[in-house]
């Protein structure tokens, strides 16, 4: 699972990145600050508990009672990610790039190197400022924007965005175009899909995704009879339809904290997929939660002093304003926008594979140390693959951890799953 953080310079990706991954990276009120792509995990929140509450019942049951060790009664060993009172976090890759700036698909900013470095990215979160605090280049402006100025720009942000990924793709398929036509008509819709497949593979693009976009793209223009006759615009919404099976686009409303009244409320209204957003505040919470100067659950409204810590008066003054803000705000909308994308929009679940389907663990004893974050509806062998090519090709059954019944190579994965995997 890997997602990409875009948007144009100095809107705040970067901070979202170091929120959210705690990787400390160069943030800064000026346009290009980041250039090479910075790439680091950030750990979710499951929905639901981790197994390993199941496996504490049952093993008290059994009067094997085991000793809590300070992490609330969990009793797991994750490789990556933690758990702490049966809730554990797991791995999503982010991907923070160079701001993108109009004109990128003709070679300004960083030009070409900016798609690949989305490559392979399942989605997009596009930060963009909502409070007015820079302009299309992501100069600071300096100026107290209003709530209209605040809006207009906000949304030209989303509009730039994908015209500038679409003009890319654009441009990815005009390149050789005349083949792709030509196998349009001596191969049908199929020789053409293959044809976007190979412009698009640098990007992730497989065959079933393009077959999706070409469909898409096929019930608005439904006259392919000449496609070495298609203009432009009919071209553009061929990319744009592939644009939206490569990179679906989520919009994290940023700087929230410095918008001027009612602009998150408006913007909410008008766009599908929009969440407010300060990363700055979360990145300040999460760093004071771990000096332990305060208790903050990320995703939380709320968070406690850690009594027993001497602060200053300018630190008193400084988790004020992060008091007000975390609550005005209802929370920093960082891990809200995570765990929307993740969970809703892009039908995640979390599984976890073991070795041993009584004890649920690996071949060292390591209780439940994985947890995978895989497409809702994945099949028992697809899982084998994301494990191990190997498990993959020797597969031979599946077993189910809570019922120990087998199951086959297309057994269906249900969120929460506990699966050990028979291989040659
Ligand atoms: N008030 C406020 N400022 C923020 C927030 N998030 C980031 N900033 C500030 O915005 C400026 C730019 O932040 P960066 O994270 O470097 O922005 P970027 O989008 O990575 O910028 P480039 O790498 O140049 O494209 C810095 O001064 C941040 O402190 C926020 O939620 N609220
Ligand atoms: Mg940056």
């Amino acid at each position: 699972m890997r997602i990409g953080l875009v948007g144009k310079p100095n809107v705040g990706k970067s901070t979202f990145f170091a929120a959210s991954t705690l990787i400390p990276v160069d943030i800064a009120n000026y346009p290009f600050c980041t250039i090479e792509p910075n790439v680091g995990f950030s750990f979710i929140p499951s929905r639901r508990p981790c197994p390993c509450k199941e496996l504490r019942q049952r093993l008290e049951q059994d009067g094997r009672s085991k000793l809590d060790d300070g992490r609330g009664g969990s009793i797991c060993n994750p490789r990556t990610g933690s758990c702490k009172g049966y809730q554990r976090y797991v791995p999503c890759m982010l991907v923070d790039v160079a701001g993108l700036v109009p004109g990128a698909s003709q070679g300004r900013g960083r030009g070409n190197a900016f798609l690949s470095d989305l490559a392979d990215c399942d989605a997009l979160i596009h930060v963009i400022d909502v409070a007015g605090t820079t302009d299309s280049e992501g100069n600071p402006t300096g100026l107290n924007a209003t709530k209209e100025q605040a809006i207009e720009q906000a949304l030209s942000e989303v509009t730039f965005l994908v015209d500038e990924i679409d003009a890319w793709i654009l441009g990815l398929i005009k390149n050789g175009w005349s083949r792709g036509a030509r196998r349009i008509q001596a191969e049908g819709v199929k020789g053409f899909t293959q044809f976007l497949q190979e412009r698009l593979s640098g990007l992730g693009a497989t065959f079933p995704l393009c077959q999706r976009a070409y469909d898409a793209f096929a019930k608005i223009h439904k006259d392919i009879s000449a496609p070495w006759d298609w203009t432009d615009d009919i071209l553009t919404l061929l990319a744009s339809s592939l644009r939206k099976q490569l990179f679906p686009i989520f919009v994290a409303g940023n700087k929230a904290d410095l918008a001027p009244e009612g602009v998150t409320e408006h913007l909410e209204s008008l766009l599908p997929y929009f969440t407010p957003c300060s990363a700055e505040t979360e990145l300040a919470l999460r760093q004071a939660n771990k000096a332990g100067y305060i208790h903050y659950e990320t995703g939380s409204s709320t968070f406690e002093l850690n009594r027993g810590q001497t602060v200053s008066e300018a630190q008193r003054k400084g988790l004020s304003v992060l008091s007000e803000r975390v609550i005005k705000l209802q929370g920093t909308g960082i891990m809200k926008i995570l765990d929307e994308v993740l969970f809703d929009e892009l039908s995640r679940i979390v599984v976890y594979p073991v070795q041993d389907e009584n004890q649920w663990t690996d071949g060292d004893g390591n209780v439940l140390p994985d947890a995978f974050v895989v497409q809702n509806g994945m099949q028992a062998k697809q899982l084998a693959y994301k494990v191990h090519s190997d498990l993959g090709d020797g597969f031979i059954k599946a077993v189910d951890g809570r019922t120990r019944r087998t199951v086959g190579a297309d057994h269906e994965l249900s969120e929460g799953d506990v699966l050990r995997i028979h291989s040659k």
